[in-house]
């Protein structure tokens, strides 16, 4: 009998990894994947609600895989798979959608922002994406589903539409409680300190990746927004770019806020931006040079998504039938 909580989460394949989702998502994924019974996938059916460029979806979703391993996650102690090599995600994601409102989804922010930025492309997979979220999560009864702050929401609903479903057919799932790290949980853009750190808005000069040279990321940090003061103070209101710069010294070094205003005492913003844009360098550099490794490794690749895929589909197929029963499927023959 498997005594330990279940984990499930994942990350959509629609840009290269950020310092975003390093430290709201990756980070905590290696911290808790030795207690738990960890999943960890490559949202890429997710992925496709915003319009991708194939082979570049192909690449990245491989790169996303690297870079999970080269952040610490053990592919023999995590399942680490792609979500559309399991379909019985999208199979659960239909059942439920049938236990979710039209004015439920419609409040989602992050279909609002989305629908905002796409406006030539408000397709129905963009509206009903939390519902495959919830599917993902419900698919194998996990406990915990570690995000940042943005994915508050949808793991709410989740629990909303797990309810509903229990409330008619019995304890069918598990109610996921999301698990949001105390640092760094909405790390800004650079630029627009306002904005979240975006892996899809690439663009902007607001973004730090994974994989970026240790000089484009010093540059990143050396044009950060700031403010006009000089005082290195933690106040996310009145001082975003500063605070966010903070969060993200605070977790490269483990240093406290406190220990980081100490330090900066009557120093200038430039010593700051260059004491952090080290700091993410040199947290950054393993990560990087590993994952360079194991892209140059294809077989070993595959066959780690391959042996997880095998792994989430056993545990999800379980779950659909489960459902299916539920809700009043005829049993597949067994002819
Ligand atoms: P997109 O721009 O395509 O919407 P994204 O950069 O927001 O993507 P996701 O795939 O949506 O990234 O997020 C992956 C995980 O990382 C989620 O748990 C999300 O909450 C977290 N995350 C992403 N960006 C940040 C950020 N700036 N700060 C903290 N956590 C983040
Ligand atoms: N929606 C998430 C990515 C995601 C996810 C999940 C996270 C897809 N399925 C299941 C946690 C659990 C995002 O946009 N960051």
């Amino acid at each position: 009998m498997n005594e330990k909580k279940t984990i499930l989460s994942g990350i959509k394949p629609s840009g290269d990894l950020t310092l975003g989702s390093y430290i709201g998502a990756l980070k905590n994924w290696v911290e808790l994947s030795d207690q738990y019974d960890c999943y960890y996938m490559m949202a890429d059916m997710h992925a496709i609600t915003v319009r991708q460029n194939p082979a570049e979806l192909r690449r990245r979703t491989l790169a996303q895989l690297a870079q999970y391993i080269a952040c610490g996650l053990d592919p023999q102690k995590n399942t680490i798979f792609i979500q559309s090599h399991v379909p019985a995600h999208a199979e659960l994601s239909w059942v439920l959608a049938c236990y979710t409102m039209f004015g439920e989804l419609s409040r989602m922010t992050q279909f609002k922002d989305k629908s905002a930025k796409n406006a030539d492309n408000i397709n129905a997979g963009l509206f009903t994406y939390p519902v495959l979220m919830a599917a993902d999560i419900l698919i194998y009864q996990a406990d915990l589903v570690p995000v940042g702050e943005d994915q508050k929401q949808h793991v709410e609903l989740t629990r909303d539409i797990a309810q509903r479903f229990n409330g008619v057919y019995g304890d069918v799932f598990k109610m996921p409680e999301p698990f949001i790290p105390k640092t760094g949980a909405r790390i800004m853009s650079l630029q627009e300190p306002q904005n979240k750190m975006s892996k899809s808005e690439q663009d902007s000069g607001g973004c730090v990746c994974i994989m970026d040279k240790p000089e484009d990321i010093m540059r990143a940090f050396k044009r950060a927004v700031t403010d006009c003061e000089t005082c290195v103070r933690f106040d996310p209101a009145a001082k975003p770019g500063v605070s966010n710069l903070m969060q993200i010294y605070s977790v490269c070094t483990g240093r406290s806020f406190d220990a980081i205003e100490s330090e900066f005492a009557g120093r200038g913003y430039g010593d700051f931006k260059l004491a952090v844009g080290e700091a993410v360098v040199e947290t950054m550099r393993p990560i990087r040079e590993e994952a360079e490794r194991l892209l140059k490794d294809k077989a070993y690749l595959e066959s780690v998504y391959a042996d997880g895929a095998k792994r989430a589909s056993y545990v999800a197929g379980r779950t659909v039938s489960k459902v299916y029963k539920k809700v009043g499927f005829v049993p597949k023959s067994a002819l």
